[in-house]
């Protein structure tokens, strides 16, 4: 049974990781919203009517009522508190879930996205390549060891934390990995795909032209 939480307009478009978490707190909160999409691979972020929305250019961007949030990790944040689902309980977990949040922009999003990016749709020598992979390396190595021990990332119980990694460990692949190598990833993977409310960011936000050739 839905919530009808109406007036939540979120901007995106399902090539987006950060667009794909924003989808995904409002899915699995049972939040209704009103799906915009931004042609990010024709340069539709750029378009005069998304910069009103975002000078930044960026996706995604989420509006509900006079509130318009343009930071993934904001509207995370948001909808988590107010739907009191996925958020902390107290400063201890806060700090959990920062510590994850840190790590999603630090590792998944200047390594292993970069990385995808680089190789599906860039023409980046080897070098530029191989700096990414650094990073890409370090953040697999860091949450396949927290993983071994622990069901979900902050909690004992799945929060936004979770839902900020979620999207860029889908593109380990096509970043140049081998999911059966990471084992605790690929089972916190299979954990996550099992919340209600789950769904593939084509679903969250659909688009005639899917998946993309830039
Ligand atoms: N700090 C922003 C980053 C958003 C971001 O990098 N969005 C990408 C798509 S994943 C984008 O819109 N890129 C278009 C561009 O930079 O031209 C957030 O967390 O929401």
């Amino acid at each position: 049974m839905k919530n009808f939480h109406k007036d939540y307009v979120l901007y995106g478009h399902p090539r987006s990781g950060n667009a794909y978490k924003a989808a995904l707190i409002l899915s699995m909160t049972n939040t209704i919203y009103e799906f915009i999409a931004v042609d990010l691979p024709n340069g539709g972020n750029l378009n005069q009517d998304f910069l009103d929305i975002n000078p930044l250019g960026k996706i995604p961007a989420l509006k509900h009522e006079n509130i318009l949030l343009r930071q993934s990790h904001d509207i995370l944040r948001y909808v988590s508190e107010k739907t009191g689902k996925f958020g902390p309980d107290g400063w201890d977990e806060e700090s959990r879930i920062g510590d994850w949040i840190g790590y999603s922009v630090d590792f998944m999003s200047y390594g292993i996205a970069r990385l995808r990016f680089e190789r599906l749709f860039g023409n980046s020598d080897q070098s530029i390549l191989e700096y990414f992979k650094v990073t890409a390396d370090r953040g697999l190595k860091i949450i396949e060891l927290h993983l071994a021990t622990n069901q979900w990332l902050a909690c004992a119980r799945a929060t936004i934390a979770d839902i900020s990694v979620y999207p860029v460990m889908t593109y380990i692949e096509d970043a140049g990995y081998n999911t059966a190598d990471f084992p605790y990833i690929n089972d916190w993977m299979n954990r996550f795909q099992s919340l209600p409310g789950f769904a593939q960011q084509i679903e969250l936000m659909p688009v005639k032209s899917w998946p993309p050739t830039k």
